[in-house]
């Protein structure tokens, strides 16, 4: 697995470089799940697509940006990302992030044997996970170990993602339980910064229901909602759709979406109350 931290690592300084330097403009094309595209996107894609498709390892690559799956001739692995996610608040300046998703095999949850995110914010940033999660974080000139990170039984953090306007109404009463409860909201827009800051401050909350606009939720399966229901998982943490494991979930199409629950064990726990 080293080959792909490296690559990741890679990837990351140049993206951050592109993030430091790109026009934010939006083109006129739109991806396969119908949103408009920055050049920044494509650029990023592109980035990531070559140093992944250079290793021997890789058999083949899908993204949030692409049609369908690329594929070579040789190789046992598949990865899925998403090159540059958040990209509606980066004409904000706020922190965004790349997703990774290692499968071997087949595009499969249950073929998920690896998954990394970066972090493009004030510092760069890797986590990557397979038997175990590492955290990296590149100080200018090389990327430092840091201590691995667990979460906690709860945490303070409410991330409620979605329009309020389309929740169920079971979903705006747990979101508002939490927040009787002294829960925190922090909510960028960016599940990379989101998700991450969960993870730092070892626990809390990040919810992307089914919405009545989107009764399959946003989120994307193969390299959105799996890669971090892995990386919560080996955090010590839970991944849900409000009854089911994300893991555990079938994929029909590598844009297919669901509605996701990340967090620490005790949150998840009452969103399975409301959602059973
Ligand atoms: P993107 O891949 O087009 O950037 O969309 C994914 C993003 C996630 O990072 C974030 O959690 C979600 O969309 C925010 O959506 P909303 O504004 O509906 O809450
Ligand atoms: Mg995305």
């Amino acid at each position: 697995m080293e080959d792909f931290i490296i690559a990741f690592q890679n990837a990351a300084k140049e993206i951050q470089e592109l993030l430091k330097t790109s026009h934010t403009d939006y083109l006129s094309s739109t991806n396969s799940s119908g949103d408009t595209q920055l050049g920044i996107d494509i650029k990023a894609d592109k980035i990531i697509e070559e140093k992944l498709l250079s290793l021997k390892s890789v058999y083949g690559v899908c993204s949030e940006e692409k049609s369908e799956a690329i594929y070579k001739n040789s190789g046992s692995y598949l990865i899925a990302y998403d090159p540059l996610d958040g990209s509606s608040i980066i004409s904000s300046n706020l922190s965004v992030g790349s997703i990774f998703g290692i499968y071997k095999e087949t595009f499969e949850s249950k073929n998920l044997i690896a998954a990394a995110y970066i972090v493009y914010g004030p510092r760069l940033e890797l986590i990557f996970a397979s038997e175990e999660l590492s955290y990296f974080i590149y100080d200018g000139d090389c990327w430092q170990r840091q201590p691995s990170i667990a979460l906690n039984k709860n945490g303070k953090i409410n991330s409620p993602g979605g329009t309020q306007k389309h929740w169920e109404a079971k979903h705006k009463a747990l979101i508002d339980s939490f927040f009787q409860k002294g829960y925190r909201l922090r909510y960028s827009g960016g599940m990379v910064p989101d998700l991450h800051q969960i993870l730092i401050k070892k626990g809390g909350l990040f919810s992307y229901p089914a919405t009545l606009d989107a009764p399959k939720g946003k989120l994307r399966k193969l390299f959105e909602v799996f890669p971090f229901a892995f990386i919560y998982e080996k955090a010590g943490g839970m991944a849900i759709d409000g009854k089911n494991r994300l893991l555990e979930l079938p994929v029909d199409g590598i844009h297919d979406t669901s509605p996701c629950f990340f967090g620490s064990e005790e949150e998840i726990n009452e969103v399975r109350k409301t959602y059973e």
